[in-house]
């Protein structure tokens, strides 16, 4: 057979974490698919992203039969703080909803998944740049493109876009068929990853009149930390003293006093957006994460929610594949939306109560304000809070 004209059940664009997910569920379940990156792959598992887990995303790793390291590696956090200025809030995840989350770097996630991946044999086209050509026919798809420089074929019963925002799945369905809802926010996340002792052992969501921060971390002695910033920054207009000095002055006194820093060991700026696409499924391919759907990164939702997708289609799609039941299949689109907008209010909703807005508008400063003071005095409106971070049921 000739290695570059593959035919297998599902053909899955792009390799990051919601394709390798679905790939590794389908081969779970005896269903082939062929993965196709436009990166190499060692650039998808370097890419410093998501670091918060959902209860939810660690089973769909362990139905993946990839869940041993994140048990056992995984930091589980009961809770996490709010700040404004000096004043703190915890929001206790464990009391306000009996559950928690695990702190474990998409990086892992993506490191985990490739291995499988590997020893499962599943084919994978990776540095296939901007090549990938999707054909949508009555009973079965095409795709083409060029692996290596190498040119390929694959033909399948479906496709999967899992290609991410940049992606050409979503744009193979037509523009009197989609629509597309979006809001870009006026400013964008500058992060690093620093080789030091985390400010606390829970993540601080700090929120101030000069702007919003973010300490988190990877593990005891790798901080990885945010800060607000203009759209129109570059990287080179962050020194490591003026990211610092940022930082320190948007968290607490406390814990700004005592914070270790040293080099940025990496740097970047991402924009912030929110963005859905419907419907997620046009004849037979079927959207799944930031391809379909860009949430601004301040409620950790992004790789949860590509999570969420890939367990409505592999369920859809193990039925069809056993029993020709199409139900689950025809109502992916429909049932995943669902869950898609209530994390895309979340993540807004907690963009909107974080960031400052605009430097002239003082009123939006005391709304945010007001609206802190409400979280701190009212357990009902914690819990509502607690309940979507730690990831709606599915
Ligand atoms: P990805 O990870 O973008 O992977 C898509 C893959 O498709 C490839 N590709 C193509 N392949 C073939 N042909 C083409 N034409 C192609 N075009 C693109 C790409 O090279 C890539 O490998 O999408 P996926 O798999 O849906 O995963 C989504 C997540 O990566 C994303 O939602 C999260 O990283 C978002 N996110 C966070 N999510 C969380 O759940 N918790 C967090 O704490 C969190 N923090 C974050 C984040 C995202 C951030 N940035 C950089 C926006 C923090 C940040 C700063
Ligand atoms: C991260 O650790 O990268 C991180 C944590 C929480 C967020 C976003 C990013 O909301």
């Amino acid at each position: 057979m000739n290695n570059n004209a593959l035919t297998v059940d599902v053909a899955i664009i792009g390799a990051g974490p919601s394709g390798m997910l679905l790939a590794r569920l389908l081969k779970l379940n005896g269903i082939s698919s062929a993965l196709v990156e436009r990166q190499s792959m060692s650039h998808v598992i370097s890419r410093i992203r998501a670091g918060v887990l959902e209860q939810g995303s660690v089973d769909m790793m362990k139905l993946a039969e990839i869940g041993d390291r994140v048990s056992r590696e995984g930091d589980q956090h009961t809770g996490f703080s709010i700040t404004y200025g000096n004043d703190s809030l915890r929001i206790d995840l464990e009391k306000l909803t009996g559950k928690n989350v695990t702190v474990y770097g998409q990086t892992e996630v993506t490191k985990d998944l490739y291995k499988v991946i590997e020893q499962d044999d599943i084919p994978l086209l990776e540095e296939t740049g901007d090549s990938t050509q999707i054909e949508l026919n009555s009973n079965h798809v095409m795709v083409s493109g060029a692996s290596n420089g190498t040119p390929f074929s694959i033909e399948a019963t479906f496709v999967a876009g899992c290609d991410g925002f940049h992606g050409v799945a979503r744009k193979t369905i037509p523009h009197n068929v989609r629509k597309d809802f979006e809001r870009v926010y006026p400013f964008g996340w500058l992060g690093i990853l620093s080789e030091t002792k985390p400010a606390d052992h829970e993540l601080i969501y700090a929120s101030d009149d000069a702007g919003f921060a973010l300490c988190s971390m990877r593990n005891e002695r790798l901080s990885r930390y945010y800060v607000q910033c203009s759209t129109k920054d570059k990287v080179e207009d962050w020194s490591d003293d003026r990211f610092w000095d940022a930082l320190r002055s948007r968290i607490p006194h406390q814990i700004a006093k005592d914070i270790e820093t040293g080099p940025s060991i990496e740097k970047s700026i991402a924009p912030l957006r929110s963005f859905v696409c419907e419907p997620i499924q046009y004849r037979r391919l079927f959207l799944c994460g930031d391809a379909a759907h860009i949430v601004p990164p301040t409620g950790a939702k992004g790789l949860n929610l590509a999570f969420s997708d890939v367990y409505y289609l592999s369920k859809g799609l193990v039925q069809y594949f056993d029993g020709d039941d199409e139900t689950a299949l025809q109502n992916y689109s429909t049932t995943a939306l669902a869950r898609i907008w209530k994390s895309e209010r979340f993540s807004w909703w907690m963009t909107s109560l974080l960031h400052k807005f605009d430097e002239q508008d003082s009123f939006s400063d005391r709304m945010r304000r007001a609206e802190f003071d409400f979280l701190m005095e009212s357990e009902d409106y914690q819990r509502a809070l607690a309940i979507n971070y730690i990831g709606l049921p599915y």
